[in-house]
């Protein structure tokens, strides 16, 4: 209640920001992309988690705020890192299955990445990822396969996050315009230690590389996880092995160490 209550101004107050993750390319070790996430400091006391707030915003109808904010906050950054000669790989944005349902989504990226861009060249869609759970599936797959077309149509990839931890019936995978899975830190977090866990994971992996998917491992924490996931054949990798979320300065301080 309380918290409901201070959501509801905290966009206005400026207490949404993003933090960036980055993603490693596991063969390589650079920085081959970002997660974007969102945090809540209410004003001048703790930090509030996304996995409290978001199902928040769900239930009063702030999704789509939220959403908006993120994807515009985000859109700003990036447009604001290339103004300065920098190169920032592709950031993905988490889209919860409601706001993912809404029609107006992909005209409504279209215009912010019309807008983030220059008079003389938008910002394309190729910039940014979404990242949507199996639920986004539940239900109208159709529509759910359409907006992803679309998304598609302007140059954003969509990547299936928490992947095998959801609704996972495999035939909706087959035909889906995704180019990423995401293997849950579940999966993750046991490969080192736990035979089972690894063969799930290695499963994932074996999977995503046969339907032509680029897996990434979330929740990487030791090198052990990441030289096995490498073997898998896993591409990219995020976790606090490589780097926790970062303020938006601390992001750009690391893209420019890296130009
Ligand atoms: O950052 P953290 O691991 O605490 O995030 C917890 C969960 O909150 C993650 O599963 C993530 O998908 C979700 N989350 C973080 N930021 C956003 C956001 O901007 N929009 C939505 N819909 N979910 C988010
Ligand atoms: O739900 P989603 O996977 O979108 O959110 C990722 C969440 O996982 C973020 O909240 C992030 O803070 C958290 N996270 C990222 N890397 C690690 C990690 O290596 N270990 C753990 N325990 N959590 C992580
Ligand atoms: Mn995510
Ligand atoms: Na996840």
């Amino acid at each position: 209640r309380r918290l409901e209550r201070a959501l509801r101004g905290a966009f206005e107050r400026g207490e949404i920001h993003v933090v960036y993750q980055p993603k490693v390319c596991l063969q390589t070790g650079a920085l081959c992309g970002a997660e974007a996430l969102a945090r809540w400091r209410l004003r001048g006391q703790e930090e509030v988690p996304p996995a409290e707030f978001v199902p928040i915003c769900e239930d009063i109808g702030l999704i789509d705020e939220l959403g908006r904010h993120v994807m515009r906050r985000v859109l700003a950054d990036i447009s604001a890192w290339r103004a300065e000669g920098l190169a920032p790989p592709k950031v993905a944005v988490n889209v919860s299955a409601r706001q993912f349902q809404d029609p107006g989504l992909v005209n409504f990226v279209a215009d912010l990445l019309a807008e983030a861009g220059t008079p003389e060249k938008a910002l394309g869609g190729e910039a940014l990822e979404i990242e949507i759970t199996e639920s986004a599936f539940i239900g109208d797959t159709r529509h759910a396969v359409e907006q992803l077309r679309r998304l598609g149509e302007i140059g954003v990839t969509a990547a299936i996050d928490d992947f095998g931890t959801g609704y996972s019936a495999l035939s909706y995978l087959r035909n889906l315009p995704v180019a990423t899975l995401k293997i849950d830190r579940a999966f993750v977090s046991g490969i080192d230690t736990d035979e089972g866990a690894r063969r799930i994971a290695d499963t994932i992996v074996a999977l995503g590389s046969r339907l032509g998917f680029e897996t990434v491992a979330e929740g990487v924490e030791t090198e052990r996880q990441a030289a096995l996931l490498a073997a898998a054949g896993c591409q990219l990798a995020q976790g606090y092995l490589f780097s926790r979320p970062l303020a938006p300065e601390v992001f750009r301080a690391k893209l420019q160490a890296a130009a």
